[in-house]
């Protein structure tokens, strides 16, 4: 995160068609790539709210034109299947506040590219399970979502990082990285380079399967961290899903398995007692539930079978491009310590070793919904 004292926030905020006078505006949530700040304003009335404001990572997204292009048209399909449904909207889908000039973007005389949302008051995204249930409401809602985007036209969309799951092409990255082992760290990580080295072939088994149809592509999140979805304060309920920049055409089983990843492990994705971090059976069943039940009827028989491997392959790829920007110098995800991503691996890899130690369970789970 930039030091807040270097932005100019009242010349950003003065670009938006933002409600009331700017109060300020605080770095909030955990997010490993863009800078988020919650900005508070006051109403006429005395009132407070507040907006998201993000500046997008242009290192990652080449092209924030094309990215901002793709997350307004999926927000306003997203907007009008819920309006047609009578439902809550304003709290059901990221809603972009506009710029004075009626654009989805700013962009500042830095050539930053700066965007804004309505704020979703009332709810909350956690770095780990806290309640069970809230597992099963997070797949349900990344379900519902991939249900409302059902009729959107994936070739409408930019391919805004080409390849993002393509676990071979990952493979293929990590392999460079070893090589150049620019940073002369690879010594230190020989168990961890061995061990994905140990599961190379199996990097391509669903990237082959959607290039050669037998998969559907479908419109998808990519990006299916248990932090991306809004958790309703009283209810529980998943209510809203955000982080939008990766949605593109993919399989929906990117998004189940990055879920699992992400939403199963009950330690912190950079916990360092590796005697933490596991693929809970017990989570894997509740998000499964909550993702099946409201996808069963759209996903196909070789989809709903795959789940499990889906979990694995998702999980080794995280934790490959992980290692990957270990052995880079740490130019992708942010860190906040030395070997930070190396620490982040380390969780990934001890949870696809459990996930092959659970494999026959985490089959009988899915089995229920075949
Ligand atoms: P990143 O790409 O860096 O992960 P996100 O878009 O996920 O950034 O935003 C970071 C965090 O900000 C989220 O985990 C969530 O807690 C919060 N957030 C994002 N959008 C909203 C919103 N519209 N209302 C309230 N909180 C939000
Ligand atoms: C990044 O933006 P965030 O923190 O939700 C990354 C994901 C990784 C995740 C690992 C665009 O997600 O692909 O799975 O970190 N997003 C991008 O925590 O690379
Ligand atoms: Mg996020």
């Amino acid at each position: 995160m930039p030091d807040k004292a270097e932005i100019d926030f009242k010349g950003i905020v003065a670009g938006f068609r933002f409600d009331g006078e700017f109060i300020d505006a605080i770095p909030y949530g955990f997010g490993h790539i863009n800078d988020t700040y919650a900005a508070s304003f006051r109403k006429n009335d005395g009132t407070q709210h507040r907006y998201i404001l993000q500046r997008i990572n242009t290192n990652i997204f080449k092209n924030p034109e094309q990215l901002m292009s793709n997350i307004e048209k999926v927000t306003n399909h997203l907007k009008q299947k819920l309006i047609s449904r009578g439902s809550d909207y304003r709290r059901q889908t990221l809603n972009l506040v506009y710029t004075v000039t009626g654009k989805s973007f700013l962009r500042t005389g830095d050539n930053k590219y700066w965007r804004a949302y309505e704020f979703i008051e009332g709810a909350r995204t956690y770095q780990i399970v806290e309640n069970e249930e809230h597992l099963y409401n997070a797949g349900n809602a990344f379900g519902r979502f991939q249900n409302l985007l059902e009729d959107f036209k994936a070739d409408s969309l930019y391919e805004v990082i080409p390849d993002f799951h393509n676990t071979r092409k990952r493979f293929q990255a990590f392999s460079e990285a070893v090589k150049a082992d620019a940073f002369g760290r690879a010594v230190k990580v020989k168990t961890e380079i061995e061990f994905a080295n140990k599961r190379a072939e199996e990097t391509g088994k669903i990237v082959e399967l959607l290039q050669n149809g037998k998969l559907p592509v479908r419109v998808t999140h990519n990006d299916t961290k248990f932090n991306n979805v809004m958790i309703d304060d009283e209810t529980g309920e998943g209510i809203c899903v955000v982080d939008l920049d990766t949605v593109m055409p993919g399989s929906a089983l990117y998004d189940f398995g990055d879920a699992i990843r992400s939403g199963t492990n009950p330690a912190d994705e950079d916990e360092r007692d590796l005697s933490k971090v596991c693929m809970d059976l017990r989570l894997f069943e509740k998000y499964t539930n909550g993702y099946l039940d409201a996808t069963r009827e759209v996903l196909t028989d070789t989809e709903v079978e795959l789940l499990p491997l889906s979990a694995k392959l998702m999980t080794l790829e995280c934790g490959i491009r992980f290692l990957t920007d270990y052995l880079s110098g740490d130019v992708y995800f942010k860190i906040h310590r030395e070997e930070h991503n190396l620490d982040r691996c380390r969780t990934q890899f001890k949870m696809v070793e459990d996930m092959e130690n659970k494999w026959d369970k985490m089959h009988s789970i899915v089995n229920l919904y075949r």
